[in-house]
């Protein structure tokens, strides 16, 4: 490809290495892995095929900070993303690019996000001279051969450019974890579908596939053809009675989709069965229902809080063939981290490479460690989770992580309704970006970190949507919140396995069997409608968890308004009209 070749001046590596995709490959570039010591060979007996990998302690996450939007003009970017003039960014990281592969080998990745030969697939080429990405890559998409193949047949590609920006020298040694930390880029060109990434190594800053092309990009591309990327688990649930419905549910980064995703419900002969754990594309089927795929091959998880009891399913996915990032290392050649077990073994060593004691300070592996698993090594995945077509939608949720605001579940009135109850989604910000923890900020439709354009038009996206079908075959709309916390500070709601109680509910909702009590922000279980056996729940907490306090809306709502003004003319009236309309039902 001449694209490759004009890079490979730029970039100047020593070597390129164009990706098969095949199993020898991977093996050779772990043991490649292992010799730099980037990555450790896990007990094999323990956790075969697998490796762990510690990162520069300042590469760690994802950076929103030197996450750019570079459209053409600020206001396609919008407000919540950082905009740099597309020709001056170009400019200033082609500085940082020249050379930057100095020294080490430049691997060509072309790779799927999506079934291979789906048509709603798209496809991507990353440049990158980091092989622990070409390893994580494997698993997350579908790349290799066969992709080579489409290419070879035409099919179009989103170029994506990667280095750690740490070219070698003569005399220069490498490290097991090369970075820049002081010059890091996440570069997005919504216009031109590009993707441009420099500095580091880390997750969603490298693995370009997954929030840069299947969110940031795709959410462009899927405003200009009519479809749309959003940052959702799939799921399907099947009732006792053997309905099986699908439901795609929104969360922040560390917000529990994996766990949702994987859920064992308590409930007796209720099923649920994965099909994504982080990004859904949706469209309209000929059916005028909209349909879902995942467009990931693997799971990207964070390991911390990660345990038999909160999610089995994913530690029963991470038996052999995985990548570990940042999490400890146990003294028989295996991981662990905070709730695996409850304590931790003797003889750690924590996540920055040191002996770990209880009186340590801090945890053993970082708070944003991950697992890199193939899906399909997930027990719960649902056969048809490849299905090129996807799966039609029952019902999308919203969810936050707020402790005060938004009760257990509230259907929403309608799909315009819906689109009001995603746009005002807020939650406390996790480990999973750089930034200070457990800040109260609005990320509507969880997308706020990920959306390629301005998240104002993409409102009236999600509003547009909603007016291309019958109302009656659009996904009914759910928002929900597992954090409700008590004023002592508690959570109010067990969450996990005890979210299929609600998810009862939201399946009876669509199927117009649940009980349900009109308030102002939209339909609540009525009393006595919530599946509720065998849990030991004080009635006082679930009256709270149910109870929409008009105090705390009505400060709520002083902050929606402002959310909304800095959306400025790009805020659909449409919303304006709900705001009015939820002030004067609180008044009411
Ligand atoms: C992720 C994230 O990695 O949202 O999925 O940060
Ligand atoms: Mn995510």
């Amino acid at each position: 490809m001449r694209w490759v070749q004009a890079w490979r001046a730029v970039l100047a590596p020593d070597d390129v290495h164009l990706c098969s995709g095949s199993d020898s490959e991977y093996e050779h570039l772990c043991r490649r892995l292992e010799a730099s010591g980037t990555f450790r060979r896990l007990n094999r007996e323990l956790r075969p095929n697998s490796f762990a990998a510690l990162s520069h302690p300042a590469d760690v996450a994802r950076v929103e900070n030197r996450t750019f939007i570079a459209s053409r003009s600020q206001h396609e970017a919008g407000p919540t993303n950082n905009w740099r003039d597309p020709t001056e960014l170009r400019s200033e990281m082609l500085e940082h690019f020249r050379g930057a592969m100095r020294g080490r080998c430049m691997y060509v990745v072309p790779f799927c996000m999506g079934p291979i030969g789906s048509p709603f697939s798209q496809i991507g080429v990353q440049l990158t001279d980091s092989p622990y990405v070409v390893v994580n890559s494997r698993i997350m998409t579908r790349i290799g051969d066969n992709v080579i193949s489409e290419l070879e047949g035409g099919h179009s590609f989103v170029p994506c450019i990667h280095s750690v920006g740490a070219p070698l020298t003569a005399s220069s040694e490498d490290v097991p974890w090369p970075c820049n930390p002081e010059n890091r880029y996440i570069a997005h060109f919504p216009e031109t579908r590009e993707i441009w990434a420099f500095g580091s190594g880390y997750g969603g800053n490298a693995l370009l596939g997954k929030k840069c092309l299947a969110l940031r990009i795709a959410s462009a591309i899927a405003r200009d053809e009519g479809w749309m990327a959003e940052h959702m688990l799939i799921l399907g649930v099947t009732s006792p009675a053997g309905r099986k419905h699908y439901v795609a549910a929104a969360f922040p980064s560390g917000c529990g989709k994996t766990n949702m995703a994987m859920m064992i419900p308590t409930l007796r002969d209720w099923k649920v069965e994965t099909l994504g754990d982080d990004i859904a594309w949706l469209r309209f089927g000929e059916d005028g229902r909209l349909w879902a795929i995942n467009p990931e091959n693997g799971f990207f998880g964070i390991a911390p809080g990660t345990s038999p009891k909160t999610n089995y399913n994913a530690l029963a996915s991470l038996g052999g063939n995985c990548i570990f990032t940042n999490v400890a290392l146990t003294e028989d050649g295996d991981v662990w981290w905070q709730d695996l077990t409850d304590s931790p073994p003797p003889n750690l060593t924590s996540w920055d490479g040191e002996p770990w004691t209880p009186e340590s300070g801090d945890p053993p592996a970082h708070p944003n460690a991950r697992f890199t698993a193939p899906a399909a090594q997930c027990p719960s995945i649902a056969p048809e989770w490849e299905d090129p077509q996807g799966v039609p939608l029952s019902a999308i949720i919203f969810g936050g992580r707020r402790g005060s605001v938004g009760p257990l579940v509230t259907a929403a009135r309608s799909w315009a309704h819906g689109v009001f109850m995603g746009s005002i989604l807020s939650s406390e910000t996790t480990a999973a970006a750089t930034g200070k923890v457990g800040q109260v900020r609005f990320d509507p439709f969880a997308i706020r970190p990920f959306c390629g354009y301005n998240l104002g038009d993409y409102m009236g996206h999600w509003l547009e949507m909603g007016e291309r079908t019958d109302q009656g075959l659009l996904p009914r709309i759910f928002w929900v919140n597992w954090f409700r916390r008590g004023d002592d500070g508690r959570f109010l709601w067990p969450g996990f396995s005890e979210n299929s109680r609600v998810l009862r509910w939201i399946v009876e909702t669509v199927e117009g069997t649940a009980k349900s009590v009109e308030t102002p922000l939209g339909f609540l279980p009525a009393p006595g409608s919530l599946d509720l056996s065998g849990l030991p729940i004080p009635a006082a907490d679930l009256e709270e968890l149910l109870r929409v306090n008009t105090s705390v809306w009505g400060e709520e709502l002083k902050l929606i308004r402002n959310h909304y003004e800095s959306f400025e003319d790009r805020l659909p009236k449409r919303l304006w009209e709900e705001v009015d309309r939820l002030e004067a039902l609180l008044q009411g």
